[in-house]
């Protein structure tokens, strides 16, 4: 038996007996001839089955088109089907996976890829329920529901392919410039962002916290002299919000660095990333995605704009909008806003936003020396969202110390992650981005439950 062939690489074979598996996608049962579209994980494939006219006489299975399968015994009491493959064929319901031999034919009649499998031998592996749970206009909800089936679409599909281009394209720059990978706890002992979205658990005779960023571990990789690591993994917050942007548990991308200056250098690195990322995402896969998404994926120039915020607030109020804060935060409209605002400007999908007030900042990040009500920080907008917050890190003990109780925290608190500061570590700053983020973004997505694999949120632990 010719082994399984991804039905992607069909076209690149000559014509012959080959071999598929998959899903059953549709089936046009006709008088005279039966399609059937079959999908793989790879693409979709026409099967064609002409019926066996029933006056040409059909002789005993063995010799007819069909493969019977050699451990079912023919019974002399059952009257010999005339077409078994058309019987089997008729009776497919859509998503019952099923395994094919044929005869591959390049027809350039064919609209679907110009080739088409004569059915020779077919199996059924699994059957479906004929009744679908979900169709192409059921609400996201649903679809969550039934992500395994959600998954199948090829839109779907790509998403998770992109994911993985992207990645490794951020995973390969990394490994290329020398980066060590860490991989931190993520159940902690003590909150490492604000400790109003900390989920806490029981943890034998105490409670545990689950990690809302590497923050902490990533800092002390910069006092055990790794230079510059990075981790791509689970960050966890208790937000209790609804939006299209957050979840409570979110692949966090993790990077930092020793030996900066500044913040500058931070963004840098950054940018760098970025055009990795989306160079790799480009290449393979520009086409698909133009394709199914209508989407042009375009690699970031560089250096991309810098605003500092004070200036981008500015800016945003005088296109009309008062950002509506207390605080000297922007909001999510406000990032619309400026967005838009570089892009007419600069023509750029991407904004840093610089020198955050030291007000809105967790006490980790470095003030600046002329101005220390402001900060070495900066957030990444893309398409008008916030993918990302990077800063360059307080490194000196007495001045880490003097703004956490600023904010109101206890050094004692803080525990060994002071000590940290007390053996000598060298300047350094980092960022963290939320991957679902960049993809929502790069793909137009409404929201980030598309392209997140199993979204987790205040009311949905399941599947
Ligand atoms: P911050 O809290 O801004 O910074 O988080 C960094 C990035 O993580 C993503 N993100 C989320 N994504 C989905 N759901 C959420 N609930 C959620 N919360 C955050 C966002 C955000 O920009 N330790 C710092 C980073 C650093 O300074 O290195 C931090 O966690 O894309």
């Amino acid at each position: 038996m010719t082994s399984r062939v991804l039905i992607k690489n069909l076209s690149d074979l000559e014509d012959g007996p080959v071999s598929v598996g998959g899903w059953v996608e549709t089936v046009r049962d006709q008088k005279k001839v039966q399609f059937v579209v079959l999908r793989d994980e790879s693409g979709a494939v026409q099967l064609v089955h002409p019926r066996r006219a029933l006056e040409q006489g059909a002789g005993p299975l063995g010799s007819a088109a069909a493969t019977p399968a050699p451990s079912e015994p023919a019974s002399s009491e059952e009257p010999a089907s005339t077409d078994p493959i058309a019987d089997t064929i008729s009776s497919l319901a859509q998503g019952t996976f099923i395994t094919v031999t044929g005869e591959l034919k390049h027809d350039e009649r064919v609209k679907l890829g110009g080739i088409e499998v004569k059915v020779t031998g077919l199996d059924v592996v699994t059957e479906a329920i004929a009744e679908t749970p979900i169709a192409a206009d059921s609400s996201l909800d649903k679809r969550m529901d039934w992500r395994f089936l959600d998954l199948r679409q090829p839109k779907q599909n790509l998403i998770f392919r992109m994911q993985t281009t992207f990645e490794h394209a951020l995973r390969e720059y990394w490994v290329n410039n020398d980066f060590i990978e860490i991989h931190t706890p993520k159940l902690m002992a003590s909150a490492s962002e604000s400790r109003a979205e900390l989920f806490s658990l029981d943890y034998f005779e105490t409670t545990a916290y689950l990690a809302q960023s590497p923050q902490l571990f990533k800092q002390m990789a910069q006092a055990a002299g790794f230079g510059k690591v990075f981790e791509v993994g689970p960050a966890f917050r208790a937000d209790p919000s609804f939006t299209s942007r957050h979840a409570t548990e979110f692949t966090s991308v993790d990077s930092e660095i020793s030996w900066i200056d500044s913040h500058e250098d931070v963004m840098a690195l950054h940018e760098a990333l970025m055009v990795a990322g989306f160079t790799a995402v480009r290449e393979k896969h520009g086409d698909e995605i133009r394709e199914l998404f209508d989407v042009e994926i375009t690699v970031p120039s560089t250096p991309f704009p810098r605003i500092p915020l004070a200036e981008a607030k500015r800016i945003v109020a005088e296109r009309g909008y008062e950002v509506p804060r207390a605080d000297d935060d922007m909001d999510p409209e406000g990032e619309r806003q400026i967005s838009a605002y570089v892009r007419e400007t600069y023509g750029h999908e991407f904004v840093f936003l610089t020198d955050y007030a030291a007000s809105i900042r967790p006490y980790y990040h470095m003030r600046h020396d002329d101005d220390p009500a402001l900060t070495k920080s900066y957030d990444l907008i893309f398409n008008g969202t916030e993918i990302s917050t990077g800063a360059q890190r307080e490194h000196r003990i007495d001045v880490l110390i003097a703004q956490a109780k600023e904010k109101g925290l206890d050094p004692a608190e803080l525990g060994e992650y002071l000590d940290f500061f007390r053996y000598g570590v060298p300047a350094h700053g980092g960022f963290g981005m939320g991957l679902a983020r960049v993809l929502m973004l790069m793909l137009h997505e409404s929201s980030i439950r598309e392209v997140t694999y199993l979204f987790r949120g205040p009311t949905r632990l399941t599947p």
